[in-house]
């Protein structure tokens, strides 16, 4: 079975600091707990970036300065989100591909739908509605494609692998193609379950690679799962607070050194950042400014 690729979702763009102190929002913190996420075994940081006031923003100067300060200490694959945040426009959440020209970007190849109902008070505590129609998502794919950015191609619902397939017909994505499948937002119908896990891994087109994410209390064990199924996996504060039920997570490195736990105990041995490299299809980069002091 091929080596587990980890990675780490650091920040997102849903929670801020007020739902975990730990949770890294200005880029000092995201790159020191980017190096010691290496340390613990990642291979690939999945980053988002946040505004001075730690509200999420799309502006390829601040996704440069986190990248380069990770890729100057780390030889970690970066994989930049175009996911973005409600009111940031589509042209704006993709901005950062031709500045950067990062290895790996995520690429929500639908419309989706996320939200936290508040049971208890009976309010929505979000309610986010990310909407793309097939051109958006064409321009999203091309931008990658001639960036030479692989994309990390998000799946909520089985129905997207067939968007997938679409563009690679049209070809504005080209395989391999690496599948990332959401478990577990209550709005999609990727019910955290290994039937569902089971049932997208095997619908996908031949020599595609995938990991999973699980939401919240769904991380561990559909980690766990896609593992013995050989995908790869993310974990991280991005997708859930808490390191064990309960326990709020002090770092982002707690959730490496716990899925590197499980992956020992389980015989799977884990990637370095060029193994994964190998295993994605994907060519070391050098950020912009890299080059620049070349
Ligand atoms: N928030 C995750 C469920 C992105 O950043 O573009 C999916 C994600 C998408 O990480
Ligand atoms: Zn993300």
């Amino acid at each position: 079975m091929e080596k587990l690729i980890i990675t780490v979702a650091l920040t997102g763009a849903q929670h801020g600091k007020e739902a975990n102190p730990n949770l890294p929002e200005q880029p000092e913190e995201i790159i020191r707990q980017a190096i010691e996420c290496r340390e613990a075994g990642a291979a690939i940081v999945h980053i988002h970036a946040r505004d001075r006031e730690g509200k999420p923003t799309a502006d390829p100067g601040v996704f440069k300065v986190i990248s380069d300060g990770i890729m100057a200490k780390t030889d970690l694959v970066i994989c930049l989100s175009t996911g973005g945040a409600a009111k940031i426009s589509l042209k704006e959440r993709i901005g950062m591909i031709p500045a950067l020209k990062p290895e790996l970007a995520s690429f929500n190849i639908g419309t989706t739908m996320t939200g936290r109902y508040d049971f208890e008070n009976g309010k929505w505590l979000s309610d986010f509605t990310l909407s793309q129609s097939y051109s958006d998502l064409e321009l999203i794919a091309r931008t990658m494609l001639e960036a030479g950015t692989k994309p990390e191609i998000e799946i909520y619902d089985p129905g997207m692998i067939n968007n997938a397939l679409l563009f690679e017909k049209i070809g504005a994505i080209v395989k391999p193609m690496h599948f990332s499948f959401v478990m577990g937002i209550p709005g999609q119908i990727n019910t955290p379950t290994p039937k569902h896990l089971l049932y997208l891994s095997e619908n996908l087109p031949e020599g595609s690679t995938w990991q999973v994410i699980g939401i919240g209390i769904h991380q561990f064990p559909m980690v766990t799962m896609g593992m013995l199924l050989g995908g790869h996996v993310r974990v991280g504060m991005e997708d859930n607070l808490y390191i064990s039920r309960g326990v709020m997570a002090e770092s982002n490195a707690q959730f490496v050194e716990k899925t590197d736990r499980i992956a020992r105990e389980i015989g799977r041995p884990i990637a370095t950042p060029d193994e994964a490299r190998e295993i994605l299809g994907l060519k070391k980069k050098l950020i912009l400014t890299q080059v620049d002091r070349l």
